[in-house]
């Protein structure tokens, strides 16, 4: 019934796998007939504190017995702790708060544009943020600008300029292309949706340098690389790099409430004057509060850490299927990418048959199967995983 709903009165903007989820627990989900799913795409990262975690829902439950909007017209006693816990968390001296994703990376793209104009000079309208082929970063018309994937763009049009993209994992080729007017280099630090690549080691550190040395600010997505994901709080920590922003969302919301924020210092943070830039619901006390407990759960429960002892093992175990199907599998802690060999086929026919053993699973452009459990899975889960998957890529 509910498949049909959505294929009658929804836009047909996805391609979903058959299954209709009726519950959630940790890393288990449950359809409508009883049968049980082991969840490995975390709503693309956004459940690293696994489906409805007991501490989460506490928080959320007791701000709904409070108050859950506001808007920023007055104060709210919950976005001051929220936004401290944040810059403890990230490093930074400050936070943007917004809702989505892509929210995060539009207040990112205006700060990094201002702090051009403002901090270094540029002409009106001349700024230049470079970024990577291949990148994701959402789905607004100025972030598909941007884009390279020709069906993110196609009949979106007329696109927003002012955007230098460049192949990824190559710092001379950024390094060449900062000029005058750049105002900032813009990235991934693992890319997701292109199928989970990994720059080689030193890419982000050599960005860094390159950045620096120009006097142009280097501001890392990771929306879907932080809170744990790869074996760190945050990507860049694999190279030891400090960018000088981040934009976070999806596990920001502990799986439970939109919530995603532009994390910087002062003296980009500053750019922002009141009245412009804004948001409705951004920095409302529900998304604060579960937005704190989602970050509480992240350091008291070592889940970066979990991520990475159990990533090590989950990606040696993948490789020792020994499949020749499998051409590659690559990724850092819990975000990881099987990619299969064109004469295996694409990945999606892989991914239904795993929905029929019970692992819920999404492939990514044609060729590759993301694995992306919650943070909170159990090792004899992925053991159990394993299982199936041997089985059906062997
Ligand atoms: C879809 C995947 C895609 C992101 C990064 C910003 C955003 C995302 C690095 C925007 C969102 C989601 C969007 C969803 C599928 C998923 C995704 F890589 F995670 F699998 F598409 F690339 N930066 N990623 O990954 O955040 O506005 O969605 O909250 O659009 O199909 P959002």
């Amino acid at each position: 019934m509910s498949i049909e709903q959505v294929e009658r009165h929804g836009a047909h903007n996805y391609h979903p796998l058959p299954v209709v989820v009726t519950h959630g627990d940790g890393a288990w989900v449950t359809d409508v007939a009883g049968r049980k799913y082991l969840d490995m795409l975390s709503a693309y990262s956004a459940l690293n504190q696994g489906h409805r975690h007991p501490r989460i829902l506490a928080a959320a439950r007791e701000q709904l017995e409070r108050v859950t909007l506001t808007s920023r017209a007055f104060h709210n006693d919950q976005l001051g702790p929220f936004l401290e816990r944040l810059s403890q968390v990230s490093g930074f001296s400050r936070a943007l708060p917004m809702n989505s994703g892509a929210e995060a990376v539009e207040t990112a793209l205006k700060a990094m544009r201002k702090w051009g104009y403002t901090k270094r000079g540029i002409p009106a309208d001349k700024a230049e943020i470079i970024v990577a082929r291949d990148n994701f970063h959402g789905r607004t018309i100025t972030i598909v600008s941007f884009s390279t994937e020709a069906s993110y763009r196609e009949g979106f049009g007329p696109f927003t300029p002012g955007f230098v993209v460049v192949p990824y994992g190559d710092a001379a080729a950024i390094e060449a292309a900062i000029g005058p007017n750049t105002a900032a280099v813009f990235l991934e630090p693992i890319q997701g949706e292109a199928g989970i690549i990994v720059p080689p080691v030193g890419y982000l550190k050599q960005v860094r340098a390159a950045c620096t040395r120009a006097g142009v600010l280097l501001v890392l997505d990771e929306i879907q690389t932080g809170l744990g994901r790869t074996g760190r709080m945050w990507a860049a920590e694999h190279e030891d790099v400090r960018p000088d922003g981040i934009t976070i969302g999806k596990a920001l919301g502990g799986g439970v409430y939109p919530v995603s924020a532009f994390c910087a210092n002062d003296d980009v943070m500053d750019i922002f004057a009141p009245g412009t830039h804004g948001s409705t619901f951004g920095g409302n006390p529900m998304a604060a509060a579960v937005g704190r407990a989602s970050l509480d759960v992240l350091v008291d429960e070592k889940l970066p850490e979990r991520a990475a002892v159990l990533g090590e093992s989950f990606r040696a175990a993948l490789r020792a299927i020994g499949s020749p199907k499998i051409k590659e599998v690559r990724g850092r802690g819990l975000l990881i990418g099987v990619e299969l060999h064109t004469d295996a086929g694409t990945a999606r026919p892989y991914c239904e048959r795993l929905m029929d053993l019970g692992v819920l699973c999404k492939d990514t452009h044609e060729q590759v199967i993301r694995f992306a459990p919650p943070l909170v899975i159990h090792e004899r889960d992925i053991d159990w995983a394993l299982g199936h998957i041997s089985a059906v890529l062997a």
